[in-house]
C-alpha cells in the first residue's frame, strides 16, 4: 500500500510484538530494526512515512488516545482497565490470546465478606464481582500476582492465564472465568478523520491478514 500521509504504529515488545508482525507485513510494513535486540523506541520501517513506537504494553491505549501514536495494538485485558476513552476498537486481530481468570489455592472458595482479591486489573475484578452481588476489597499489585494467596496478602487474585502452567506451579487452580482477551487495533479518534483513507487501507489489509490466519 501506498502511504500519503504520517503514521506512528504504537506495540508493545514481546508477544504483541512477535504476533503483529506477520499481520503488518501483510499489510506491506516491515521494520528495520527488530526492537528485541535494538535499544531505539522509535523505528523505521520500509515506508519512510511510517514509523513503530516500542513502548509498555500498558502504555499503548494512553498513546494512541493522545494522538502521540495514530493507531496501536493493545490487549482487551489493557483496554478494560484503561477505558477505552479517545479510542476506536475496529479490529480484533486475534492474536496473544488467553483469558482472564479468578484464581485460588486448590479448593479456595468465593465465598467469604468480604473477599480480598489481589489484581494489576482493579477494574475488570471490581466490575466482575460487583455483577455477582458480592462485597470484595481490590488490592492492586503490579506483578507476580500467583505469590499473593500464597502469603496471606490476598484470598484470589484475578490474572490472566494461557496454558495454566504458572498457575499450577504455584499450586493454584483456575476457579471462574471472567472475559476471553485477544489484541485489538486502536485508533486515535482525530487521526481516523484526519488520516481517513490511509488508516481505512490499513485495517482493510490487517482484517484480511487476520481472516487468512484462521
Ligand atoms: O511484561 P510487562 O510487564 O512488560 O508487560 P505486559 O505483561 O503487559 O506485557 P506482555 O507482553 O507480557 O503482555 C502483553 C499482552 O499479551 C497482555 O496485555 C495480554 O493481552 C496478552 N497475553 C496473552 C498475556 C498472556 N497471554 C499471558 N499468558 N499476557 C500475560 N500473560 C502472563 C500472565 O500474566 C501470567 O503471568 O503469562 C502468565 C500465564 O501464562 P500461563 O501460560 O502460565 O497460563
Ligand atoms: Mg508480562
Amino acid at each position: 500500500m501506498q502511504f500519503d500521509t504520517p503514521l506512528t504504529i504504537a506495540l508493545s515488545k514481546g508477544r504483541i510484538y512477535k504476533q503483529t508482525m506477520p499481520l503488518l507485513k501483510h499489510a506491506g510494513i516491515e521494520p528495520l530494526d527488530d526492537p528485541e535486540t535494538s535499544r531505539k523506541l522509535i523505528l523505521d520501517t520500509n515506508h519512510e512515512q511510517v514509523k513503530l513506537v516500542i513502548i509498555r504494553a500498558t502504555d499503548v491505549p494512553t498513546y494512541v488516545q493522545w494522538g502521540a501514536a495514530d493507531v496501536g495494538v493493545a490487549g482487551k485485558d489493557v483496554l478494560l482497565e484503561h477505558g477505552g476513552e479517545g479510542l476506536y476498537e475496529p479490529l480484533d486481530l486475534e492474536i496473544a490470546r488467553c483469558r482472564l481468570m479468578v484464581a485460588g489455592r486448590y479448593g479456595a472458595s468465593l465465598e467469604g465478606d468480604p473477599l480480598r482479591i489481589a489484581t494489576k486489573y482493579v477494574h475488570s475484578a471490581r466490575d466482575y464481582f460487583a455483577a455477582r452481588g458480592q462485597q470484595v476489597d481490590i488490592i492492586k499489585l503490579y506483578g507476580s500476582m500467583e505469590l499473593a494467596p500464597l502469603v496471606g496478602l490476598s484470598d484470589l487474585i484475578v490474572d490472566l492465564v494461557e496454558s495454566g502452567n504458572t498457575l499450577k506451579a504455584n499450586g493454584l487452580e483456575p476457579l471462574e472465568h471472567i472475559a476471553d482477551i485477544s489484541s485489538r487495533l486502536v485508533i486515535n479518534k482525530a487521526a481516523w478523520k484526519m488520516k481517513h483513507n490511509t488508516i481505512m487501507q490499513l485495517t482493510d489489509l490487517l482484517k484480511q491478514a487476520v481472516e487468512q490466519n484462521r
